[in-house]
Formats: structure tokens, sequence, C-alpha cells
């Protein structure tokens, strides 16, 4: 931890990289997840290689991340539905805005927040978040819910990766040298939550489209 981020509260892993420990009301957050989920209900999307994602998923702002046979992309409107994803909460967008800003990413505008689903057993394989148009702009991610250990690399997926354990309420946020880096979840393990029962729930906020 170093002594210009002790004082705010954040704990840099690494380049780029700032993890922010109990950060969030997780009640608050569960039930706008709940909101959200009413008008586009989560689901497991198919990758481009055709198989079920472990992980279920839905969004809420202007643009949605999808994945289907067809490749990875952001889409204004839900396939599910054909109708415009749920408006982002102008409170996530006001913390995802300030955690941003106080990771020293000034300016951030977030367009796509994408809400992860775990349950226990669900994974996420190692990748690139690499699908916005401006990598200049970071990425704020917030956990909730039952714990998982987050792996991450650096440019190349090779090697051992570095691990953390996120809990309820922790906040990550990550970009400049860091935006590109790999990463995934690990299993999630067995457990209950008293808020959030058996799962672990991630939303991401991100900008997609150009700036
Ligand atoms: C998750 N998160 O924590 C998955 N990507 O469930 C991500 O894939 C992720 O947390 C980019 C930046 C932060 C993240
Ligand atoms: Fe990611």
């Amino acid at each position: 931890m170093t002594d210009l981020f002790a004082a705010s509260g954040a704990e840099e892993l690494g380049p780029g990289m700032f993890l922010w420990r109990s950060a969030l009301d997780a009640g608050s957050y569960l039930r706008s997840i709940g909101d959200v989920a009413q008008r586009a209900p989560f689901r497991h999307m198919l990758t481009p290689g055709g198989r079920r994602m472990s992980v279920a998923m839905t969004n809420c702002g202007a643009l949605g991340w999808v994945s289907d046979a067809r490749g990875y992309r952001y889409a204004d409107t839900d396939p599910d539905s054909g109708q415009a994803w749920p408006p982002m909460p102008e409170r996530w967008r006001l913390e995802a805005v300030r955690l941003a800003a106080g990771s020293g990413f000034d300016g951030f505008l977030p367009d796509a927040c994408l809400i992860n689903r775990y349950a226990i057993g669900a994974r996420m394989t190692a990748h690139q978040d690499r699908n916005e148009h401006d990598y200049s702009q970071p990425i704020v991610s917030l956990s909730l819910g039952l714990p998982a250990s987050f792996a991450f690399h650096g440019l190349a997926r090779s090697g051992r990766p570095r691990r953390v354990r996120l809990e309820s309420g922790d906040a990550l946020v990550w970009g400049g040298p860091a935006r590109l880096y790999f990463h995934g979840v690990q299993p999630v393990g067995p457990g209950h939550d008293l808020l959030c029962g058996p799962f672990r729930y991630n939303i991401t906020f991100r900008r997609a489209g150009p700036a």
C-alpha cells in the first residue's frame, strides 16, 4: 500500500489497480439489482464457441455486454426482449465516477453496466476486456455477496496469476497500465451470504462506446 492512497482507503495492488475494501452498501445495491433483473432477467449467454456461461448476466445503462454465436459485443437493446436495457441507477453512476476519480481516473463516463451473478461453482476463465472503444477509460468493479478469488495476470495469459480475495462491499478500479490485463474469477466456493444468499454478484461499469 502506498502512503498516497493509504489516506483515501484504497490499496494499490499494482500500477493502475486500486482495491477499495468495504466501500459499498451491499443491501442498497442488491435491491437495485432486483429492479434491473425484473425488466432484464439474468440469463446464461452462449459463448462464441457454443458453450453456456456458468455466470448469469444482465445489464443496465445505454449499452449492455452480450455474447452469442456471433461473438462478444455491446448492444443497445436486450436481445431477449428487444427493449432498451433498464437505465443505470444514478446513484450507481455517481459512485462509480467517485471511485474512479479517487483512484486517479478523472472524467470517467460510464455508459455500460454489466451485472454478473455467480452461483456456487460458477467461474470466469481468464480474459481481457477489449470490446470497448477507449482504453484510456478505467473499469470500476463492485463485489457483493459470497467472496471470490479474483486472479490477474499481466498482458499475457501465461504465467502464474496474482490472486486477491474480493469480499462483499469491495470495489476494484483498474485502468491505465492494467486496463488490458488478463483476469478471471476462480469457482465460487460454497457458502451463504446474509444478504445475497448462495450468490456472488459483480457489477462492472465501463465506457463502451466512443467517448
Ligand atoms: C467478476 N470481473 O469479478 C468479473 N473485468 O465477476 C471482470 O471480469 C472484470 O472485475 C474487468 C475489470 C474488472 C473486473
Ligand atoms: Fe473482465
